[in-house]
């Protein structure tokens, strides 16, 4: 019922009914105001019936790890990118010099594209259910992003915003694998992958250099790196973990990290080409 209009209601009514709305309402305001915080600061109480397993504990209780993925030694020369197989490639790269991003080293020192995770963490933190969604693009015929993570059973959409033929063809190991054809601009498709698996290869046939990596994971603590090669995994339930950080030339590097709860574990991975 709207409002204004239980109102009128209650102002028809007789003394009796007006009694009773008068009480209820003085009610109403004695909850808030014992729901105030007490003395500035707020107190949660859990009834413990209702809080099997600490589960509110837990959920605030968390820590986070943090941390920078460095390049040692002298980075690569990138390959250049030949796009003219395809003119409208080309022409969106006009005046650029397209390099190969298989492995790319940022201005401060570090990696960009590494996925970094936590390993078969703990069940307690998983996140909400569903999973929140991912997009793939392919732009002027490179896939925004290249690497990105999600969780298993969430959705990802894989978009053609180009003016050309692309086709997306997944092959992963632990999940149905699928290859379609997206020729005009504005396609998309929405797929999802069941089973975790770290990292599914997407492809274009119709333009070799056409790569990207998804990770699948059956919880949220991953992070990929970007321009500046940090990474932030927050809302860890306190405890030790073993992270991996996954670079597609570089291998994987593994760290044991100690969790403790309101405060940021510092984890700093290194790859290189010298040893
Ligand atoms: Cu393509």
């Amino acid at each position: 019922m709207e409002k204004g209009a239980r109102w009128r209601r209650v102002l028809r009514a007789g003394p009796q009914q007006l009694f009773v709305a008068t009480g209820a309402a003085l009610a109403a305001a004695m909850v808030l105001v014992l729901a105030q915080p007490v003395g500035g600061s707020t107190k949660t109480v859990v009834d413990p019936a209702n809080d099997r397993a600490g589960m509110s504990a837990a959920v605030q209780a968390t820590g986070s790890i943090s941390g920078a993925v460095r390049f040692v030694g002298s980075p690569p020369d990138p390959a250049i990118l030949q796009m003219a197989a395809d003119p409208f490639c080309l022409t969106a790269h006009q005046g650029e010099i397209v390099t190969v991003d298989n492995l790319v080293v940022n201005d401060n020192g570090t990696l960009r594209w590494v996925f970094v995770h936590v390993r078969d963490p703990r069940a307690a933190g998983r996140s909400a259910s569903p999973p929140p969604p991912v997009e793939l693009n392919q732009v002027a015929c490179v896939y925004q992003p290249r690497v990105l993570g999600m969780q298993a059973g969430a959705t990802i959409k894989i978009t053609n915003s180009d003016n050309t033929l692309h086709n997306v063809n997944v092959q992963p190991a632990n999940n149905p694998s699928f290859n379609i054809a997206q020729p005009i601009p504005g396609m998309s498709i929405e797929r999802s992958f069941a089973s975790p698996e770290i990292m599914i290869p997407v492809k274009c046939d119709v333009h070799g250099w056409m790569q990207a990596y998804v990770g699948v994971l059956p919880h949220s603590f991953f992070a990929v790196t970007g321009g500046d090669g940090a990474f932030d995994i927050s809302g860890l339930p306190p405890g030790d973990y073993v992270v991996e950080a996954w670079h597609e030339t570089l291998g994987t590097r593994t760290l044991n990290v100690s969790v403790t709860a309101g405060a940021a574990a510092n984890a700093d991975f290194s790859f290189g080409n010298e040893r």
